[in-house]
């Protein structure tokens, strides 16, 4: 019983296992000259899913979404890779708001209220109003879902988000014939958040996805990591994630959703129009006009093993999203 699919409601194997029960499982099957069927036969399996340590809930996360997390469903790390600690995931970030240095945010945005936390929803929708955190999150049952995460600048993490569905709120809110994008605006607010006072991108950060793109299921409306509430560094209390997509597309703190007839003018599309397109798909093929973008340095690295690894087209989720951008000429629309 030890080489076998997963369903999806069943526990993580780090839940109920610890690191050397894992280890003395792997050796085992390794001594039953097994382990190598296993990984070749099936890619999914209990046996060879790279388990990961859930990390205790520390914020004084809301009520109800502590108990959502709770209740959430687990699932399979499908990418069959290792995941980035928690630690390097929760220290190395890009969140401007709280300045341009890696480490900034998470020694900076611990001041972040997120409770009372609001989502306007306005434009070409049935729904429109003010949601509350609790309002977006009710409905939706979270789930763990552990992506490959490529930034625009060369770097790549393996992250174990906790959230669910885009498509299943865009349902909910029953976007017109006329919703053609949908664009994410995150909070504007320069006294809580101190790179707001200091230029560096036009605030509030605005980012935005083709309504079509909104709807692949991979798209994820993320409001944990590892199995907790998001610390206030990763985006909390809501956040994008679009795995197929360099980061900058997956705006964090969200408090403002538009659906849109035209292309939303987009951050950093504005900000450097010839470096950063409205499509950022991760494409290994299309160099940033200052460096390469066919290979990442996948964190954790050290100056001595920067543990370089080759990009993948659609960071590797090509056979699920590659038919959204059939006949576009991708080097154009980058
Ligand atoms: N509001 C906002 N969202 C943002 C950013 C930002 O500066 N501000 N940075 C983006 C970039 S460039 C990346 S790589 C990811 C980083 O997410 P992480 O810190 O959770 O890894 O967030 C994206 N979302
Ligand atoms: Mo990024």
């Amino acid at each position: 019983m030890l080489i076998r699919q997963r369903s999806s409601s069943e526990p993580l194997g780090s839940e109920l296992t610890s690191e050397t029960v894992y280890q003395q499982r792997r050796d085992l099957l390794k001594a039953a000259g097994l382990f190598g069927a296993a990984a070749f036969f099936s890619p999914r399996s209990y046996a060879v899913t790279p388990p990961y340590e859930l990390v205790k809930e520390r914020a004084s996360a809301p009520k109800f979404l502590r108990e959502k997390i709770m209740a959430r469903r687990r699932s399979v790390n499908s990418t069959g890779e290792v995941v980035t600690p928690f630690d390097v995931v929760s220290t190395y970030n890009n969140f401007y708001e709280f300045g341009l240095d890696k480490a900034d945010p998470a020694e900076l945005a611990g001041s972040l209220r997120m409770e009372p936390w609001s989502v306007r929803v306005e434009g070409e929708c049935a729904k429109p109003g003010n949601y509350t955190l609790e309002d977006i999150l009710r409905p939706h049952v979270l789930e763990d879902r552990v992506y490959r995460f490529r930034c625009v600048e060369a770097w790549s993490m393996v992250v174990p988000w906790l959230g669910f569905s885009l498509a299943d709120l865009i349902r909910r809110l029953e976007p017109s014939s006329k919703a053609k994008y949908i664009e994410f605006t995150t909070l504007n607010d320069p006294v809580q958040m101190p790179g707001q006072r200091h230029g560096g991108l036009s605030w509030p950060y605005v980012e935005a996805l083709r309504m079509d793109e909104a709807m692949n299921p991979l798209v994820l409306m993320a409001t944990g990591v590892y199995g907790r509430s998001l610390p206030p560094q990763n985006g909390a209390p809501l956040r994008l994630i679009v795995p197929w997509k360099y980061g900058f597309k997956s705006v964090k703190s969200i408090v403002h959703i538009r659906f849109t007839e035209s292309q939303p003018r987009t951050t950093w599309a504005m900000t450097g129009p010839s470096e950063y397109g409205f499509f950022a798909n991760v494409n290994p093929a299309v160099d940033h006009p200052r460096w390469t973008q066919r290979r990442e340095r996948r964190l954790p690295g050290t100056i001595f093993n920067p543990n370089w690894r080759d990009t993948l087209p659609f960071n590797g989720y090509a056979h699920e999203v590659a038919s959204l951008y059939r006949g576009m000429d991708l080097a154009r629309y980058f």
